[in-house]
C-alpha cells in the first residue's frame, strides 16, 4: 500500500514539472505556480498493538464419524395414547323373542253409533225383504205351477216314473212324495191334480214293508185320516204296494212298478 502512495505521489511531481515547460503558468500568479518537490519522511514509529478482532466464521462441516458400538436396551417406555376409533361391525344376529309384556290400559269409549239411521235402513231392507218375498211366491206359482200352505209347498212334476224313482226325485231336492195327513191338505192336492188337468199322480204312501201296514214316504205312520176310495186298498193281484190320488182326492192302491207324473213336498223351512 505504501509504495502505491509513493508511487501516486512521484507521477504527480512529474506531471507538474512538464506542465511548468509547456507555459501553463504563464497567466496564474507567480506563488500559485511555484514547483515543489515532495520527498517522503521518516519512518515514524510502531503503533500501538491493536484490539483483539472479532472471531473467525465457523469452519466447514467435518466427514461423519465412524459408526458406533450398539447402545443398551433403552428403558420401556409408557402407555401409549388411545387409538383412533375402528369402523362400525356388522351387525349382529337377531336375539330371543321377549316375554309377552303385560296387556295396556283399556281404550277410550267408542263414539255412540248414528243408531237412527241404521235403525231406519234396516226397516226399509226388511220391507224390501218382504216385497222380494211376496215377489218369489209369485213367481214360484207362475213358473213352476207350486202349491203351498203355511208350512209346505207342493210340486207337480210333469215326468212319469216309477213310485220309488219318483220318491228319489223328490229327495234329490230336499223333500219327499207328498203326504196328505188331513182334509185340508188333501183338497189342495186335489184340486191341484184337476187343475193340471190329470186323471191320477203317485203320493207319498206305501205298504212296501210289511202288507196292509201303511206309511208315508218319510216312514211315519198312517194317522187317522185316510181317503181310500171305497174297496181300497185291496191289493190286487197282490203286487199294489203304492198308492195314487185321483182327481176327486180319493186314494187307491196300485202297482209301485207302473209310471206316473207325480207332486213332491217341501217342508219351507228348508227350502
Ligand atoms: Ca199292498
Ligand atoms: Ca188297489
Amino acid at each position: 500500500m505504501m509504495r502505491l502512495l509513493v508511487s501516486v505521489a512521484t507521477l504527480i511531481n512529474l506531471l507538474l514539472v512538464i506542465l511548468s515547460g509547456s507555459g501553463y503558468c504563464q497567466h496564474i500568479t507567480d506563488d500559485s505556480c511555484s514547483v515543489q518537490i515532495l520527498v517522503p519522511g521518516l519512518k515514524g514509529d510502531m503503533g500501538e498493538k491493536g484490539e483483539k478482532g472479532a472471531p473467525g466464521r465457523p469452519g466447514r462441516v467435518g466427514p461423519p464419524g465412524e459408526k458406533g458400538e450398539v447402545g443398551d436396551r433403552g428403558v420401556k417406555g409408557g402407555i401409549g395414547r388411545h387409538g383412533k376409533i375402528g369402523p362400525i361391525g356388522s351387525k349382529g344376529d337377531k336375539g330371543d323373542v321377549g316375554d309377552v309384556g303385560p296387556p295396556g290400559p283399556n281404550g277410550e269409549p267408542g263414539i255412540p253409533c248414528e243408531c237412527g239411521q241404521l235403525r231406519k235402513a234396516v226397516g226399509e231392507m226388511d220391507i224390501l225383504v218382504t216385497q222380494l218375498t211376496t215377489e218369489l211366491k209369485f213367481v214360484k206359482n207362475v213358473v213352476a205351477g207350486v202349491r203351498e200352505t203355511d208350512t209346505k209347498i207342493y210340486l207337480l212334476v210333469k215326468e212319469e216314473k216309477k213310485y220309488t224313482e219318483a220318491q228319489v226325485y223328490c229327495q234329490g231336492r230336499g223333500g219327499t212324495l207328498s203326504m196328505p195327513k188331513d182334509e185340508t191338505t188333501n183338497s189342495l192336492i186335489a184340486s191341484y191334480i184337476n187343475q193340471a188337468g190329470l186323471s191320477r199322480v203317485f203320493i207319498g204312501i206305501n205298504d212296501l214293508e210289511k202288507e196292509g201296514h201303511y206309511v208315508y214316504s218319510d216312514r211315519s205312520p198312517m194317522q187317522t185320516f185316510n181317503k181310500w176310495r171305497q174297496g181300497e186298498p185291496n191289493n190286487a193281484y197282490d203286487e199294489e204296494d203304492c198308492a195314487e190320488m185321483v182327481s176327486s182326492g180319493g186314494w187307491n192302491d196300485v202297482s209301485c212298478l207302473i209310471t206316473m207324473y207325480f207332486i213332491c213336498e217341501f217342508d219351507k223351512e228348508h227350502v
